[in-house]
């Protein structure tokens, strides 16, 4: 590893450790520059007659920024298989690093969404340190309460928060608990409650008992949390539980995170839904009652999928952060949105799904700014039907990716990201360092 300069998002002054050479990036980005200026002045003239000025969307972009997970560095697989790849990471330190790959290529992506107990470790101030010299720091913390760890006292099977056994739920507690004080640690102020509780039959749990026992014991989790933090509390419609679920939709998400307070917030996964429910509305739902917590990016064509985002669907990725540029402009008390992506990786290297992933995001947020907001809100008062979708489906068609790619190069990032990993050698690298990943069932 080389001793490298700092750029956006690092820290001044700071040591850093960067696991790219920027001398390497420059020089790939040496052979792009001439063409990138000319697709980037071009449309620049281009928005310019829309009266939009591009130095000014590169600005928006240039302060965009989403996190990844440290569980997305590695091929998570699907449920029923994992197929790793030489040069995997296989502990946090190593996660860690891919993550710095990331954001030092694609430079939108400063931050790691821990998970615990994945991601355990005995010095989390040590942890923070060496993320920190990667470039790095910490998001929300994301507990796990849907799977039993060795030396468990109290298995999981009869659920979590809400299960029936009360010894359980105050094990599942004391989990969070754990989890925030570790997150305080790192530099975190969120907490990500995701719980798999939930039936396989009828009649199995009493479906209103099942959510009081999830409210009580959640709300001992809130009464734990620091002034500055949050509680993102998130829902999916079902798997592991296929008759019902205790967090089942937005509604059960919203009416929990009410009844628990103001720092408790909902959670948008974008696989979390019945197939082609509107997503978008639930969004503006949500920020109009000042409950939109955060997200987790990714993509689905059947269900929980955790495809690569905007891989299926970038439209409806789009229409999303139409809602969210308007929350922007409109903002309710409390809006202050965590994005992250959340995937899973069975047939590509991480990296470069992450990095995929992070450039249809940061395309679909530049797109919905560049919706003509005035033209948009007078065809809807006027009732002009076509005229509202097509203000939306300008900015949709337009190619803006000269506009990420010269905000993402003025940062110390790669003009094309996907070329410039693989010109970098990387997993090579870390195939000869790492030892390897065994095979086995994936997390879900
Ligand atoms: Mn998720």
């Amino acid at each position: 590893m080389s001793m490298q300069v700092t750029r956006r998002h690092l820290c001044d002054n700071m040591t850093t450790n960067l696991p790219l050479s920027a001398d390497q990036i420059a020089s790939h980005n040496a052979a792009l520059i001439d063409a990138l200026h000319d697709d980037y002045d071009s449309l620049g003239r281009q928005l310019a007659r829309r009266g939009v000025k591009i130095d000014a969307l590169k600005a928006k972009v240039a302060a965009f920024s989403v996190a990844v997970p440290s569980w997305g560095s590695g091929r998570g697989g699907t449920r029923f298989a994992k197929y790793p790849i030489a040069g995997e990471p296989t502990n946090i330190h190593e996660k860690l690093e891919d993550c710095a790959v990331v954001h030092q290529l694609s430079t939108v992506t400063p931050r790691v969404s821990p998970h615990f107990p994945w991601d355990k470790v005995s010095d989390y101030g040590a942890l923070k340190d060496e993320a920190a010299a990667l470039g790095l720091g910490f998001d929300a913390v994301n507990s796990n309460t849907f799977q039993d760890q060795p030396g468990q006292a109290h298995s999981y099977n009869t659920g979590s928060l809400a299960s029936t056994l009360e010894a359980t739920r105050q094990q599942a507690v004391e989990h969070n608990i754990e989890c925030i004080e570790i997150g305080r640690k790192l530099g975190s102020n969120a907490l990500t409650v995701w719980v798999g509780d939930g039936t396989n039959f009828p009649g199995q749990q009493d479906l209103g008992a099942s959510l009081d026992r999830y409210l009580e014991a959640a709300a001992q989790i809130y009464a734990a949390l620091p002034a500055d933090w949050r509680m993102l509390l998130e829902h999916k419609m079902f798997e592991p539980a296929f008759y019902s679920t205790v967090i089942s939709d937005w509604g059960s998400s919203i009416l929990a995170a009410q009844e628990l307070g103001p720092k408790a917030q909902c959670l948008v996964d974008l696989g979390h839904h019945a197939p082609n429910v509107n997503i978008e509305q639930i969004v503006a739902r949500l920020h109009r009652f000042g409950k939109l917590g955060g997200f987790h990016f990714n993509d689905s064509k059947y269900g929980d999928d955790d495809l690569d985002s905007g891989s299926i669907n970038p439209h409806q990725l789009f229409l999303v952060f139409n809602e969210l540029v308007e929350a922007e402009l409109h903002p309710r008390q409390g809006f202050n949105p965590a994005y992250m992506i959340d995937q899973s990786h069975n047939v590509t290297d991480p990296i470069e799904s992450m990095l995929s992933s992070a450039e249809a995001i940061a395309a679909a947020y530049v797109k919905a700014s560049l919706v003509d907001r005035e033209t948009l809100h007078a065809a809807q008062a006027a009732n002009d039907t076509m005229m509202a979708f097509q203000a939306l489906r300008r900015a949709y068609n337009i190619d803006v990716a000269p506009i990420l790619a010269m905000a993402r190069m003025e940062a110390g990032g790669a003009i094309d990201v996907l070329a410039a990993y693989r010109d970098s050698g990387y997993r090579a690298r870390k195939a000869q360092e790492r030892k390897s990943v065994g095979v086995g069932a994936g997390i879900v």
